[in-house]
């Protein structure tokens, strides 16, 4: 069989362990050609003290130019972290040019988390990650993105957050995907992924132990593992299953490491899991 290829629009950050050094290794250990769009050259992740940033912003049309020269086909769009704001119409216009009626599009709507924006984002990136989403067929937000993306507030009780996540992914299907998967809910000592599934008129979860503290880039491996699994062909729900083994396995390591949080979690011993 043919490898499919994706196109993975994301920064590369080189401590952290999110966006295109997660993505790569996983969409290849999944059996699918990634093709890196960088959508800016970090240090680290924008959680350390500080960070270096080269913005490619100017350089992205430049690039899909010549893949469009190449014949370039491809069967997955994957988008993460856009470091401007206007790296949202550049990617309308890549879908509009590279998408075709088979082609998986999967945004991660990264905005922010525990309840605030990311250091450099505020309302107009909202508003252009809410406009990329109804372009997508999944959308991974987790819980305070899933909640900006409706317009609501982020102050709930831990207890009615389950519920509420369900309803978000419901919610959000309405902006137009097809598979919407919320994650990084707490609940009961555990964190909980809350799928909706447009086509099967229903709720998938998955949950694994609240152990550590929070890790940098657990959502992108999310998102990762969900893109490489339904590009090669599983259903949302297998896919979400198996990011979640991963991340379990992964961060019980991490957390017996003691290794630092932001440099993201040890998930290198455990990309084998995602073979089919
Ligand atoms: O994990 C999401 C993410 C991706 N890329 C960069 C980030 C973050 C979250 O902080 O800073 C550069």
């Amino acid at each position: 069989m043919a490898v499919p290829k994706v196109a993975a629009i994301h920064d590369i950050s080189g401590l952290g362990r999110c966006s295109l050094t997660a993505a790569i290794p996983i969409l290849s250990v999944c059996g699918v050609q990634a093709i890196p769009l960088p959508t800016a050259v970090l240090s680290n992740q924008t959680a350390f003290d500080s960070y270096e940033k080269v913005d490619l912003s100017l350089h992205l049309p430049r690039i899909t130019e010549e893949w469009g020269k190449r014949g370039l086909e491809i069967q997955g769009i994957f988008t993460g972290y856009l470091s401007e704001e206007k790296q949202v119409q550049f990617v309308e216009d890549f879908i509009d040019k590279f998408c075709k009626p088979d082609t998986l599009v999967l945004v991660d709507p990264v905005l922010g988390d525990d309840g605030s924006f990311y250091k450099g984002f505020g309302e107009s990136m909202l508003a252009a990650m809410k406009r990329l989403c109804h372009r997508a067929d999944v959308i991974t937000p987790n819980f305070t993105e899933a909640l900006m993306l409706l317009g609501q507030g982020q102050n709930l009780p831990q207890e009615q957050q389950l519920e509420k996540a369900k309803e978000a992914a419901l919610s959000l299907t309405k902006l137009g995907p097809k598979t919407v998967v919320v994650t990084g809910v707490h609940h009961q000592g555990r964190i909980w992924n809350v799928g909706y599934s447009v086509q099967k008129q229903q709720w998938f979860t998955q949950s694994s132990p609240q152990i550590g503290g929070g890790y940098s880039g657990t959502g992108d491996i999310l998102s990762s593992v969900i893109c490489g699994c339904m590009v090669r062909g599983e259903s949302a729900e297998k896919a979400l299953q198996r990011a979640v083994e991963l991340l379990e396995a992964a961060l019980n390591e991490t957390v017996q490491d003691g290794s630092e949080p932001k440099e993201g979690i040890v998930f290198e011993h455990y990309l084998h899991l995602l073979m089919e």
